[in-house]
């Protein structure tokens, strides 16, 4: 069983005989490749391992086209090289088309990648015993789908809740990289093409020659599953690691510096594919330490990765946490992104991508979308997400995610006046015409633990993400009843119960964590776990209620706060600016209103409050009665151990309940309606 957790929605369960009898299965495996490191070469090895583990029928590879019952897989090219006739399908980069017809599969990647991609979604039909007839093309959204690893050097993980890396390892890159070749299975599966391996707090030392050399180790493990790897760069490496005695980004010892070290990283490891930068966050060093812009610390490393092909994912999470100062009534973090990058539109070399938060702030139960996504026009963009649920119950609380994700891809910003959707229009590149450059991070933190994310359904959120990345319309439910059959199999009371539970999740979480755009409201100077809303005031950190005994929220409206309202376009601002018209869940996000206001469901605001934190926790009080009726219908380990997590998150939601319930209720002295809250 512990199988079941590290093959993840890879399992290839065997179907029952009734429903197994009903595939027509071919007779071969033809993989148009013969190299073993190949993507099309582990496609037909997949295939094989997936057609004999849902159905039974042991198939042989071949390598050489041949006529009749057959699943053929590879590249357009193979194809035509084969003389295999094919309709010319419509392929985009790592793209696919895929053609099942009586015992005739036919699997068409534009690349090799996309080939791979074409054989897992074969796979995941059948897994999910969906035997019909289909031809069609499909293509992603989007370039850039890739994962941020926050893994240490030391082996520890920056917000990791699930064991310790499976990366690094005493200082080093880990000899045996088993693991890291089954996690780039199951991101292959997802269409995830790019990870970067090490933490945005990034080590100097990860550009030692024997750090070098393993990291050619990992990107040789990853290789074959289309996943190419990047790292982090720290910005002072010239200095800290190089010895010069200086890192200016425009200094010419430093400028040679990198050259010499990208084109040394590249001979290890000729595909990388980029760096990722931190600069001038939370202490890290950057461009600006020498009066030099965002844009000259970018393009010093893009000028270095150009000649490989290599891109620089450079972090839109700047900020300075130092001198953020609660007293003063404009100053406010949420500005930081667009202060620091305006004016810097026209100055980013055409290999940077600018990565964007999701949010203003930082991965909150709920935030309005990053209005920087409205102002890079003409630098590309992506956005990070976080699979990590390092505000959102650290993988010990059940949140499934996409819902969240989607009230950012699914807004339209309104850039100029037109519809510019942040998924389909700015992450794709329509709308302003970015041709290759755009997409998707996310921070994941895997660890060694065997259920990979230390929860087995914490791995919906990672699904999830690769589903969304390639297709931001994709529906959230559909996400999920598809992952849960490829991972507990076919039963409906299984699927059922895990998607009513998943999707009740989030809203249960803003409800007994900070509703109303408040932000989780947890320890923010420590752990950014369990309740503690007293931490969310006077911190340098810039995460601020302004919570007093009469009113709360932050006032982010351009005629008497913060002005953030006023970055995003026009149409958008004005909705923001009133209160009127500002979304009740993000209320206090943008207005600071007494504790009395009415809000638009007709109660007062910390009535809502109390309201919501019970019916929070009342949600998670059923989860595990929810889940106890699975017993029996799925395997005792994974019954077990979630049974454990779903049990405790539905104590620590009426801590969480309680600690917020009866902090507010001090602080304001307004007693609650149905008289649960005793302080008065
Ligand atoms: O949310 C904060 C996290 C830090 C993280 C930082 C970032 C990697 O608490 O742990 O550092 O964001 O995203 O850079």
């Amino acid at each position: 069983a512990a199988e079941d957790g590290l093959n993840a929605w890879l399992r290839y369960a065997r179907l029952p005989p009734d429903i197994a009898k009903q595939a027509t299965v071919p007779l071969n495996i033809v993989a148009l490749n013969t190299t073993e490191t190949s993507p099309v070469y582990v496609a037909g090895q997949e295939l094989q391992k997936g057609i004999k583990g849902i159905l039974d029928r042991s198939l042989n590879i071949t390598h050489e086209a041949s006529e009749g019952s057959s699943v053929v897989v590879g590249t357009i090219a193979a194809f035509n090289n084969s003389g295999i006739s094919i309709g010319t399908p419509e392929l985009e980069q790592d793209g696919f088309w895929l053609s099942i017809k009586g015992d005739t599969v036919e699997i068409v990647g534009q690349n090799e990648r996309g080939a791979l991609y074409g054989a897992f979604e074969y796979l995941s039909m059948l897994a999910q015993a969906n035997f019909t007839e289909v031809a069609y093309a499909t293509n992603p959204s989007a370039a850039i789908r890739w994962i941020n690893q926050w893994d240490n050097m030391d082996g520890t993980i920056e917000r990791g809740y699930a064991g310790p890396s499976i990366f690094f390892k005493g200082n080093a890159p880990v000899s045996n990289v088993t693991r890291v070749a089954e996690y780039a299975r199951l991101l292959a599966s997802i269409r995830v093409n790019g990870i970067v391996i090490n933490n945005v707090n990034a080590n100097a030392q990860i550009l030692s020659d024997a750090n070098m050399a393993g990291i050619a180790r990992i990107a040789d493990a990853m290789r074959p599953w289309g996943v190419k790897v990047g790292i982090s760069l720290n910005f002072a490496s010239p200095q800290t690691f190089g010895g010069l005695n200086t890192f200016d980004p425009l200094d010419k010892s430093v400028i040679a510096w990198w050259t010499k070290i990208t084109d040394k990283l590249y001979q290890h490891v000729p595909d990388l594919a980029g760096f990722l930068v931190k600069a001038n966050s939370e202490g890290q060093p950057g461009p600006l330490t020498y009066g030099r812009t965002l844009s000259d610390g970018a393009n010093l490393f893009a000028k270095a990765a150009k000649p490989h092909g290599g891109i620089v994912m450079f972090r839109a999470f700047v900020y300075d946490n130092q001198h953020l100062n609660e007293r003063n009534w404009k100053d406010d973090r949420a500005n930081a992104a667009v202060d620091f990058f305006r004016g810097l539109d026209e100055k980013f070399d055409d290999n940077v991508v600018v990565q964007v938060k999701y949010g203003p702030i930082d991965f909150q139960v709920r935030e309005p979308p990053s209005p920087l996504f409205a102002h890079l026009k003409q630098t590309a963009s992506a956005i990070e997400l976080q699979v990590t649920q390092e505000y959102l119950g650290q993988q010990c609380h059940l949140v499934y995610l996409p819902p969240l994700w989607k009230t950012i891809l699914d807004f339209d910003l309104r850039v100029d006046g037109e519809k510019s959707v942040i998924g389909t229009d700015i992450l794709s590149g329509k709308r302003f015409n970015k041709k290759g450059l755009t997409g998707y991070a996310a921070v994941v933190n895997v660890g060694q633990n065997a259920t990979w994310l230390g929860s087995h359904l914490a791995m919906s959120n990672l699904y999830g993400y690769g589903r969304l990345a390639w297709d931001p319309t994709v529906n959230e439910v559909e996400i999920l009843e598809d992952w849960t059959r490829l991972t507990f199999g076919l039963d409906d009371t299984v699927r059922e119960t895990i998607t009513r539970m998943s999707m009740e999740s989030w809203p249960a979480y803003e409800n007994y964590t900070g509703n109303l755009g408040i932000q989780t409201l947890t320890d923010i100077t420590g752990p950014h776990y369990g309740p503690n809303p007293q931490s969310m005031d006077n911190n340098a950190w810039g995460q601020w209620t302004r919570a007093d005994a009469f009113s709360i929220g932050m006032d982010r409206t351009v005629k008497n706060g913060t002005g953030f309202a006023g970055q995003y376009p026009t149409e958008v601002a004005a909705v923001f600016e009133e209160i009127e018209t500002t979304p009740d869940d993000l209320l206090l996000w943008f207005h600071h209103v007494p504790y009395t206001h009415v809000l638009k469901n007709g109660k007062t605001v910390i009535q809502h409050f109390y309201d919501a934190h019970y019916a929070g926790a009342e949600t998670a009080a059923t989860f595990p009665t929810q889940w106890a009726k699975l017993e029996g219908l799925i395997d005792k380990q994974r019954f077990d151990e979630t049974a454990f997590r779903l049990t405790y998150q539905a104590g620590h939601a009426i801590v969480w309940r309680d600690s917020i319930n009866q902090f507010y209720n001090s602080l304001s002295g307004i007693a609650d309606a149905h008289d649960r809250v005793n302080n008065h």
